[in-house]
């Protein structure tokens, strides 16, 4: 059995001077006191450009060790269709290095792990938010922009995060993850507001692309972990990728679930399907990034689909599309008769 994946130790820590002013900014920089780590000062997040490291790759491999602890100055939500109404920002950037992450681009020049500690600000939009919609229900998925349970041991922020919602009637949170340190988030009162899900995958692709996270078995046990504590749980199967032995390798991964999951588990359990997908500029990063990357990217073999905002991307030709959906359905309607698919996109 492979040792376990530890959480995540930043290298270098890097404060806003008025993050210090929030009692998480004080929090953290204890934690990084007791931790040995090294600490600095920056006027904002903008201005670091010193980052070590001599070429680009290196100075990207430095900055997903490098937490910077600031002030969420935003408070305008994006949307986040179709997982929920609104993304909720706790955190941005992750220290895990999958190649087809669409935070390689997103993030541009900042891969940097930020934690934002103005956390009361933050709820205190999203309560604006429920109350604009109201009485409708209003989602925040809080796992847009970063891996935020791989962070909880560092801010916190998702027990505060969760906590909130469980008070809120109209509120929901949920969040995806790839870590398997849920530890502190067991006995917070969720009230069943908050669905956790974690990110599963044919073991190839966990294999081949997901180096940095916790591999399927550590997720399968916290996902056990967080169901028995109550939470509703789901599964997201992201990215779905067209690989030699796919049915075999999608097939096995809903029997393994299957087979690991108490039937308690099963009572209220979602699925999330996504298929892969690239922009030409993820496309130039990730060949930089990651040179020696098994990761299928050819415009020709792939369906172009205009973006809302300029930059299209590459999905499966319809036909393929349609025949990984109808498999991976199949499958889940079989072994989970119970479950709820919410989208393939
Ligand atoms: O390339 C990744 C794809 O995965 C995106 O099309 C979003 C999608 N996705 C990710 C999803 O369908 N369900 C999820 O739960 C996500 C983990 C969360 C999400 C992220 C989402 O549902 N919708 C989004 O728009 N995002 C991202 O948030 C994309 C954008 O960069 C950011 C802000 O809107
Ligand atoms: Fe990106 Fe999620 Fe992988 Fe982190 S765990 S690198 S956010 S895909």
């Amino acid at each position: 059995m492979a040792r376990e994946r530890p959480v995540f130790i930043p290298e270098l820590v890097y404060f806003e001077p008025d993050a210090l002013n929030y009692p998480k900014g004080q929090k953290i920089y204890e934690w990084a006191e007791r931790q040995g780590l090294p600490i600095h000062m920056t006027t904002s997040h903008n201005r670091i450009t010193n980052l070590p490291g001599e070429s680009d790759l290196e100075k990207y491999r430095i900055a997903k060790k490098t937490l910077v602890v600031g002030i969420r100055k935003t408070l305008k939500f994006d949307q986040s269709k179709p997982s929920a109404e609104y993304a909720l920002p706790i955190a941005t950037g992750c220290m895990a290095h999958c190649h087809y992450c669409y935070l390689q681009t997103t993030l541009g020049a900042k891969p940097y792990v930020r934690i934002y500690v103005n956390i009361d600000e933050i709820l205190e939009q999203a309560r604006q938010y429920i109350e604009e919609r109201s009485p409708e229900i209003t989602r925040f998925e809080a796992a847009c922009t970063s891996d935020p349970v791989g962070l909880e041991h560092i801010g916190g922020s998702l027990k505060e995060c969760i906590e909130f919602m469980g008070q809120q009637p109209l509120g929901r949170l949920r969040f995806v993850t790839k870590f398997h340190h849920v530890e502190p988030l067991l006995d917070a009162k969720h009230n069943k507001h908050t669905r956790i899900r974690f990110s599963v995958n044919a073991n190839y692709v966990i294999k081949q692309f997901e180096p940095g996270t916790s591999n399927f078995y550590e997720r399968i046990a916290a996902a056990q972990k967080v169901a028995s504590a109550g939470y509703p749980l789901g599964f997201i199967i992201a990215p779905i990728i067209w690989h030699d032995g796919w049915e075999d390798g999608y097939a096995e991964l809903i029997t393994n679930l299957k087979e690991a999951l108490p039937q308690e588990a099963a009572a209220d359990l979602t699925f999330e399907l996504i298929q892969h997908r690239f922009t030409k500029t993820a496309k130039n990063v990730i060949r930089q990034r990651y040179p020696k990357t098994k990761l299928e990217m050819d415009e020709e073999k792939r369906k172009y689909k205009w973006g809302r905002w300029g930059q299209g991307k590459y999905v499966y030709a319809d036909e393929q599309a349609q025949v990984l959906k109808a498999f991976i359905t199949e499958q889940i309607n079989e072994h989970f008769p119970d479950a709820r698919i919410e989208y393939f996109t």
